[in-house]
């Protein structure tokens, strides 16, 4: 058998460095929507974002307070447990080092909270040292509120579930405690170079 032309593989993507993809990954030119719930919708004017639990005087910013704050634009890979990968997303928001500026705490864990219910848990480690953003912007565009507009956690070097959108908060813990999906089997850390997807893996 001959072999099978290139050309007949498709020509999108050829260019990407397969490197760039997670094991058991596929890339996806979507943007898939996956939510456990309805989609709330809070107006900017009533949302807030706060930084309480293990902090001698919890923060709170205002969505006019936290677009005054310096913001940051970065393009970067997501990852879905449920194994699509999307490359190149863009993204500006706050970064989560400039929330937790001067913040002193014994607190080694958060848990993200969101509008709608949901949580999810992360080492302190993992959303600071410019590894997360409260994103409110979308490849340019407000973040569409099924993506979790009008404002996201994005900790794009986890598996995306990590990202809770619509998401009004960060409680800091000593205690880890597992959040929505972390409660249900998901993997407590949720690295997808090392396919950490379940609590078994
Ligand atoms: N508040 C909230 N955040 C959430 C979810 C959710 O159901 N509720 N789903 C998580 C999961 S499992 C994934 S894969 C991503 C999906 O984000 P998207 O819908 O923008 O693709 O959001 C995560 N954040
Ligand atoms: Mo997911």
């Amino acid at each position: 058998m001959p072999p099978i032309s290139r050309g007949f593989q498709g020509r999108r993507r050829t260019d990407v460095d397969p490197a760039r993809i997670p094991p058991g990954q596929y890339l996806t030119p979507d943007f898939p929507v996956l939510s456990a719930g309805p989609t709330p919708r809070t107006p900017p004017d009533a949302w807030t974002f706060s930084i309480d639990g293990a902090i001698d005087e919890p923060r709170r910013w205002t969505w006019a307070e936290l677009l005054a704050l310096p913001q940051e634009t970065v393009t970067v890979d997501i990852h879905c447990v449920t194994k699509w990968s999307k490359l190149d997303t863009e993204w500006t928001g706050v970064s989560l080092d400039t929330l937790l500026d001067g913040v002193e705490t014994a607190a080694e864990h958060v848990v993200a909270w969101s509008d709608g219910g949901y949580t999810t848990n992360l080492p302190l480690e993992d959303v600071t040292g410019g590894r997360a953003w409260i994103a409110h912007t979308y490849d340019g565009e407000p973040l569409a509120p099924e993506h979790g507009g009008p404002a996201r956690l994005l900790v794009p070097h986890l598996y995306f579930w990590k990202s809770a959108k619509w998401v009004r908060g960060i409680t800091l813990s000593v205690e880890d405690r597992p959040g929505f999906w972390e409660g249900y089997g998901y993997h407590n850390h949720g690295d997808p170079w090392r396919e950490q997807r379940y609590w078994s893996d």
